[in-house]
């Protein structure tokens, strides 16, 4: 067992959380990665041009997808993690057996989509390693989440979720210290839901908590470019979110293009903080 600092002290903002899918069918990069050895290469590339995690995913998450089984997100994520022992890595799960052996092998974060709703073993795992956790709100499940969410108001509705996810998980042995929240970009929600928890994510910083913010290259980059149809964003429209993101309270920025988002974002700290 080992004791990890605050999470606002290991993740400095902003700090850039790389991402790495080692799946066929991921809505960015899917494929790409999906044999071990060039995840591996990937993930330290993505650390030599400043990302402070990179997170290694094995299941998709976009808009239809389908789950997979433990044995298969295993099968592709556990020599990635192998390969990479020794750097600083999350994994992006919602299956407790995965994060356990993704702990084991040294990943000091669990990254769970689902916000510890997912797999009811998945909170004890986290609060036994002493690991950083990311909760994440999402209306709905992949598979179905994008037909027609609703909420009476957006920003107060992820705010109360965010606190009662934070509450359990204090109350299940997590420290506090350990935890970061995520308004969950594109999880259940239209262009202009994501833009006005963007708009006011203020008022999530006001939990007390990191917040962490995953909008690169998500759908509604392309749409708001003209593209109703868009299945992803490019680079430099994730680049110009990231930066409102972080000039409005965000500490990690989720991204894909991790060099581009190191230079964009250390000139807005450059610009912003004195
Ligand atoms: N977005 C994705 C996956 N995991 N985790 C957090 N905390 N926040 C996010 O916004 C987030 C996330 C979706 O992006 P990506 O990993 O690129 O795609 P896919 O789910 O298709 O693998």
């Amino acid at each position: 067992m080992y004791v990890n600092v605050p999470l606002e002290e290991r993740f400095p903002r902003p700090s850039v959380m790389g991402v790495v899918n080692v799946t066929p069918d991921s809505f960015s990069d899917g494929g790409v990665n999906f044999d071990p050895g060039d995840a591996a290469a990937a993930a330290r590339r993505l650390l030599d041009e400043g990302a402070a995690i990179v997170d290694v995913g094995g299941e998709s998450t976009r808009p239809g997808a389908e789950g997979v089984s433990l044995d298969e997100e295993l099968r592709r994520v556990v020599p990635v993690l192998e390969a990479l022992q020794g750097l600083p890595l999350s994994i992006d799960t919602a299956k407790s057996q995965v994060a356990a052996r993704a702990l084991e092998l040294g990943a000091e974060l669990v990254n769970d989509v689902t916000g510890l709703r997912g797999d009811p073993e998945l909170v004890g795992v986290v609060a036994d390693h002493d690991a950083y956790v990311c909760l994440m709100h999402m209306q709905g499940e992949p598979r179905t989440m994008q037909a027609g969410p609703r909420y009476e108001d957006v920003v107060d509705n992820v705010i109360d979720f965010l606190d009662d996810r934070l509450s359990f998980a204090v109350s299940q042995g997590i420290r506090e210290n350990l935890i970061c929240l995520d308004p969950g970009i594109g999880f259940g929600k239209t262009v202009e839901h994501n833009f006005e928890l963007l708009r006011r994510l203020d008022e999530l910083t006001a939990l007390g908590r990191p917040i962490l913010v995953g909008i690169s290259r998500k759908s509604s980059l392309g749409k708001v470019l003209g593209d109703p149809e868009a299945k992803a964003g490019s680079t430099a429209a994730s680049l110009g979110a990231a930066v409102l993101a972080y000039e409005r309270g965000a500490s990690i920025l989720r991204a894909h293009d991790v060099r581009e988002h190191v230079e964009a974002l250390t000139t807005a700290r450059a610009i912003v903080a004195r």
